[in-house]
């Protein structure tokens, strides 16, 4: 039976924007207000999935949300024609409005956690969306999160769906962007890394100062215990505050594992000696490699500034993996000196191949912000909706389908365009014939 880690990449949705919404992710914040281009956002995204594609790995696409979220508005107590509710509340309360048009689903590190089947009491691979509750505008994100992830993943027999942790910043859950799995082969039980930034419960815990931990202890813990691991299975890990107040608002920007191969900087966690030596001995002493960057090769701010850890390593062949890095890791010469010398060193890493995903990384989401990793047996592959998976097919139709439907400048001011509601649900509705997702959004089920 062979096994397999899918990568399911965010499709960017057609209101892609850049709008200073998520303080503590420097890159949002200093982008705030500067005109996106929501076409070629979607097609760098989709370049990045037909590459890795090619190269012989299994890659999958989820489905972007429904913005401007209408209903969300018309919860908040703006009312009328979906015309009227864009109209005032971009008028009476812009920064609300503005949150309510993210394209934030596309960072599907942050769709759920996953576990799977091999590490899991019952065989099943589980998935929890994450509640995203420090951010509002992400908080929008985890009812339709789940149904499209049980539009794609929708077999009972292999798959375990579980509702998101309750709405509160106690249980305040980022997803996979703070969980990474180590591991021999991907079918055979692993060590599931869940890092946390704060606790909820203690607050004379050590804790960020300056800028929010998005992610508890607590909520790790419940997403474990849903989805039934062995203790011996999984390690909890402080993330270092001083780093959270200097950027790093989840783990997957600072540290990254795949296999037997943990990539993370000096100063990513709370007590590294103590955390490498759980690690080593519940993988029971099998090799593994730590791969520790030093502040004096790459200072944080690098690190936060090219995303060197928001990388995707993956396994093109035995002992053979390769770096998936945003071009940016190129541009900085201490970082690209970094990973010339990362290449001569005793380890599976064997390649790096730079990708240009600077739509997304001008609001602080890098190529591994883009996916979401599923470990998988050929038969859950096989039980997965096939019009999810990356090919020939599906690639050419997903860009004829941007072409078609999405526009190639956004300012905050198109944002309350009827028109661009009326695009974005026409573009949605077609996808998800093209996807076969069945009737997902909101406006789909109005209609009904
Ligand atoms: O949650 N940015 C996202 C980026 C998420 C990156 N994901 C991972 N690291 N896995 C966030 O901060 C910015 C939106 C704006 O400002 O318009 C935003 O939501």
């Amino acid at each position: 039976m062979q096994q397999f880690e899918v990568n399911f990449d965010g499709l960017v949705g057609p209101t892609h924007n850049y709008a200073g919404l998520s303080v503590g992710n420097v890159a949002s914040q200093s982008n705030a207000n500067a005109v996106s281009n929501p076409k070629e956002a979607a097609k760098q995204g989709l370049a990045k999935m037909k590459a890795l594609a090619d190269m012989g790995m299994k890659q999958g696409v989820l489905a972007p949300q429904e913005r401007p979220d209408v209903a969300a508005l018309r919860r908040l107590g703006f009312t009328g024609s979906d015309g009227n509710v864009l109209k005032s509340a971009a008028k009476q309360a812009p920064q609300v409005f503005l949150a309510c048009c993210s394209a934030s689903s596309m960072w599907t590190a942050n769709a759920a956690t996953v576990s799977p089947g091999a590490d899991t009491a019952d065989g099943r691979i589980h998935f929890t969306p994450a509640n995203l509750t420090n951010k509002f505008h992400r908080s929008l994100e985890p009812e339709v999160t789940g149904r499209i992830l049980k539009a794609t993943f929708a077999n009972e027999k292999y798959f375990a769906h579980h509702t998101h942790l309750p709405d509160n910043e106690h249980f305040g859950d980022e997803g996979a962007a703070n969980h990474t799995r180590l591991c021999r082969n991907y079918g055979s039980a692993g060590v599931e890394l869940f890092v946390y930034g704060r606790y909820a419960f203690d607050s004379s815990k050590p804790a960020p100062s300056r800028y929010p931990a998005r992610q508890t202890l607590e909520a790790s813990q419940a997403v474990a215990r849903l989805h039934g691991l062995d203790d011996d299975g999984v390690v909890y890990i402080q993330q270092n505050p001083d780093v959270i107040d200097q950027g790093v608002f989840h783990n997957d920007v600072i540290a990254v594992g795949n296999q037997n191969v943990l990539f993370f900087h000096e100063q990513a966690f709370l007590n590294t000696p103590a955390v490498l030596t759980e690690i080593r001995r519940k993988f029971d002493d099998h090799p593994l490699h730590f791969i520790e960057v030093p502040t004096s090769q790459v200072s944080v701010l690098d690190a936060v500034s090219t995303y060197l850890f928001n990388t995707q390593i993956i396994t093109l062949s035995d002992n053979h993996m390769a770096i998936i890095a945003p071009s940016e890791c190129e541009e900085n010469p201490a970082v690209s000196s970094y990973l010339e010398s990362l290449l001569a060193m005793d380890t599976p890493i064997k390649e790096v191949k730079f990708f240009n995903v600077k739509q997304s990384m001008r609001n602080g989401g890098g190529p591994a912000c883009l996916r979401l990793r599923v470990a998988m047996t050929e038969q859950e592959l096989n039980a997965t909706n096939p019009r999810t998976l990356m090919n020939d097919i599906l690639f050419a139709r997903l860009n004829q389908w941007v072409e078609k439907h999405y526009r190639d400048r956004l300012s905050e001011q198109d944002l309350a365009d009827p028109a661009l509601l009326d695009e974005s649900r026409t573009a949605l509705d077609e996808l998800t014939q093209i996807m076969h997702l069945g009737s997902i959004y909101p406006f789909q089920q109005s209609a009904l």
